[in-house]
């Protein structure tokens, strides 16, 4: 997202663009991120544009990160949770012309990955995560409000997913067949969603676990937090583990259209597995325990839908590179489900074997 940066902008946060070097940095498909530099010091900083066309109320961002900033203060102090930085007049966001920036502090020594090449990196991220839920465990969720209303909400997604149906072209029609039926095949995890959604708690969750939401140490590979904080949100913990088990599973992301290189890494997914029930395995309930295979299948169809509708609608959604990339991201999200369907009960053994070591 090509932006122009405006001057007041960066006064609003007491920089000029003389002493502030900026570069675009990021993969994310909604928002504009930058790295600040300020001069001479060469001090570090991130700068974000929210995308008020996907979150229609940015304050909604800002009282949640807020409400969790001062919670987490007071309860553990030590824990490293990078909220945005107050502007020169005491706001949590700067506006211009109607667009919302903040700036967050950048983690020095840190990396934020695209992929993951070890396990390990995937048992510090879900740690990571997972530590983030423990954490807010004692926070009472309904003092957020929904930042994106239905965000993961299976129901909502499926109904949006019948609209572009009901609405697209016959042209997109023809060309999405297979995974239109596809999708409609597995239309038992929505009953699934529908028959658990209600015992699971509610709890503060993050909603966009990818890999590139972690800072890991440039190092050791350790995990230091967790970034990205716009989508957290009152949730079910199906969300994030969910979200995890859909992007670093797969040794290829999203957008590759070679889908016989979707498959599972079992490795990765038992190292997933334990790093998340370090944190969260005393806390879970015997329900949440018994819904964490489930929560892959829902998470990875829910994107399956979004991007087979977004196809449908046109594209107006996810931004693409060529015009069928959404179909796709679709036809890749729908072999990697098929994937975790086809291995389910090897995966199941796994998570039961690190079940055991939970106290
Ligand atoms: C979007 O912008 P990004 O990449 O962080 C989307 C997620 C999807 C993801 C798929 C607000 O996240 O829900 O999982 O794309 N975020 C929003 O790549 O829609
Ligand atoms: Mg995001």
């Amino acid at each position: 997202m090509e932006l122009k940066i405006d001057e007041s902008i960066i006064k609003a946060y007491g920089f000029t663009h003389q002493n502030i070097n900026i570069q675009q940095i990021g993969s994310g498909h909604i928002n504009g991120t930058y790295l600040l530099t300020k001069l001479p010091s060469n001090e570090k900083f991130v700068l974000q544009y929210i995308n008020t066309n996907v979150f229609t109320n940015p304050k909604a961002i800002a009282n949640n990160i807020q409400a969790v900033a001062s919670f987490l203060n007071q309860q553990f102090p030590t824990y490293l949770f990078p909220a945005p930085l107050l502007t020169v007049n005491g706001e949590n966001m700067a506006t211009y012309n109607g667009s919302y920036w903040r700036l967050s502090p950048f983690v020095d020594d840190t990396v934020a990955l695209d992929t993951l090449s070890s396990p390990k990196q995937a048992y510090e991220a879900a740690k990571q995560f997972g530590k983030l839920s423990r954490l807010l465990n004692g926070f009472d969720s309904n003092k957020l409000q929904a930042t994106i209303i239905g965000f993961h909400d299976l129901v909502l997604r499926f109904e949006q997913f019948e609209n572009a149906l009901a609405n697209a072209n016959t042209a997109f029609k023809t060309k999405a067949a297979e995974e239109i039926e596809a999708a409609i095949n597995y239309q038992y995890i929505l009953n699934n969603y529908l028959e658990i959604k209600d015992v699971l708690p509610d709890r503060v969750m993050h909603h966009d676990t990818k890999i590139s939401n972690v800072l890991l140490d440039q190092n050791s590979y350790e995990g230091v937090c967790v970034i990205d904080l716009d989508t957290l949100m009152p949730g079910k913990f199906i969300s994030d583990l969910g979200d995890m088990m859909r992007t670093y599973l797969c040794e290829f992301s999203e957008n590759e259209t070679d889908f016989s290189k979707i498959n599972i890494r079992e490795d990765y997914f038992a190292a997933m597995i334990e790093g998340y029930l370090y944190e969260m395995g005393s806390i879970l309930t015997k329900k949440e325990k018994e819904a964490i295979l489930f929560s892959g299948k829902y998470i990875i169809y829910m994107q399956a839908l979004r991007f087979l509708s977004d196809y449908l609608n046109g594209s107006v959604y996810y931004p693409i590179h060529y015009p069928t990339q959404n179909l796709d991201r679709a036809k890749n999200q729908l072999k990697l489900l098929q994937e975790l369907v086809d291995n389910e009960e090897k995966l199941q053994d796994i998570i039961n074997q690190s079940l055991l070591k939970v106290i």
